[in-house]
């Protein structure tokens, strides 16, 4: 499968973030990448370098003001103290019920607190260029996609789906499926559906597409009641406005088997049929493998195979897009298989 990669991805490579107030060392680390591209070549899939300006489209799924903080966002961290080069920015305050977001604050943390829905997602010298590469190289799958290639991958970190229209979180920066499914309306697609197999809820993308018809969101998550991202991603969250019926969410308990993970992913087949889409991105996480550690469902590397397969019968031109998956050894395995799976039908 032609396969996009980011070349800066590396140089996003924060230490640490929190886990019940102490730190502890990143989930979301360069190495993930190591073994998805190693397992990519492995098995015959090249790497190709992104060939097109994210710009235009992230300025259709992001607001200026965050997009301009999150550019010179560590050159701002700087700005307060040279010797901040060797520390991580966190948020300390953020404007939740009552307090206003619409007043940009002057202190650097707080508009770090605006821009973030968590503590978790720590900024590093490299974050924007390997964010940017990363969308430009989501651009450029989707693009391969529109000019008629079956599918196409984007290999990329850090990844994007918790990432909304104006924040960051979890991980993510700038949301590289949105950007990916805003490329095909904008090449000839009517409408595309988004399918978001990561462990966690979508809750970025659901955001930037809640309003529009045009872009199906449907999502498999872990329960959040008890999983992260917590304030989003209930059955009950169906759309709004022209976009009414147009948001699926299956939250499934923590715990849950593989069996009753295919049976969610069957009715989310059914209503992206029921749509009527023209286009797929998958939103490609691979944390509910069993040996995910921060996330509770049960595949095996063999059952993202069958994913693969799965998804090759909804017969649509189909864009890849990684997102989380954290058990960085068998993450290039448990991808690939997706990858593999899919060209095998
Ligand atoms: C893209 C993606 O998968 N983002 C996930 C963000 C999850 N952030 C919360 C992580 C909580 C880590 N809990 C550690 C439990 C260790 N036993
Ligand atoms: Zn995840």
């Amino acid at each position: 499968m032609i396969t996009f990669h980011n070349p800066l991805h590396s140089g996003h490579a924060p230490v640490h973030e929190f886990f019940r107030g102490e730190r502890v060392p990143c989930f979301e680390t360069p190495t993930r990448l190591d073994y998805v591209q190693e397992a990519l070549q492995l098995r015959g899939h090249g790497l190709t370098a992104p060939d097109a300006d994210c710009r235009p489209v992230l300025a259709e799924v992001h607001t200026p003001r965050y997009l301009a903080f999150l550019e010179s966002a560590w050159q701002q961290w700087l700005a307060l103290d040279a010797a901040n080069g060797d520390v991580q920015p966190f948020p300390s305050v953020w404007p939740v019920r009552t307090l206003r977001s619409d007043v940009e604050p002057l202190n650097f943390v707080a508009r770090l607190g605006l821009y973030s829905m968590d503590n978790g997602t720590p900024l590093a010298a490299g974050t924007w260029a390997a964010a940017k590469s990363g969308a430009d190289a989501a651009t450029s799958a989707a693009r391969r996609v529109a000019q008629g290639t079956r599918a196409s991958f984007c290999c990329t970190r850090p990844p994007g789906h918790h990432a909304g229209p104006d924040f960051m979180g979890g991980y993510c920066f700038l949301n590289n499926a949105a950007v990916a499914a805003q490329t095909l309306r904008n090449h000839g697609a009517q409408r595309v559906a988004v399918l978001d197999v990561d462990y966690h809820h979508g809750n970025g993308t659901q955001s930037i597409f809640y309003g529009r018809a045009d872009v199906l969101f449907v999502s498999i998550h872990g329960d959040p009641r008890t999983e992260y991202p917590f304030y989003l991603g209930h059955a009950d969250e169906t759309g709004a406005g022209d976009g009414v019926g147009c948001n699926v969410n299956l939250p499934l308990p923590a715990g849950t088997s593989a069996a009753t993970w295919f049976d969610a992913l069957e009715h989310a087949c059914a209503r992206i049929t029921g749509y009527g889409a023209d286009a797929l991105v998958i939103s490609l996480g691979l944390d509910a493998y069993e040996g995910d550690p921060i996330s509770r469902f049960a595949l095996a590397s063999s059952d993202f195979t069958r994913l693969g397969e799965r998804l090759a019968r909804m017969s649509l031109p189909t864009v890849f897009v990684l997102e989380g998956g954290y058990a960085a050894a068998e993450l290039g395995t448990n991808a690939v298989n997706v990858l593999d799976g899919f060209e095998q039908v």
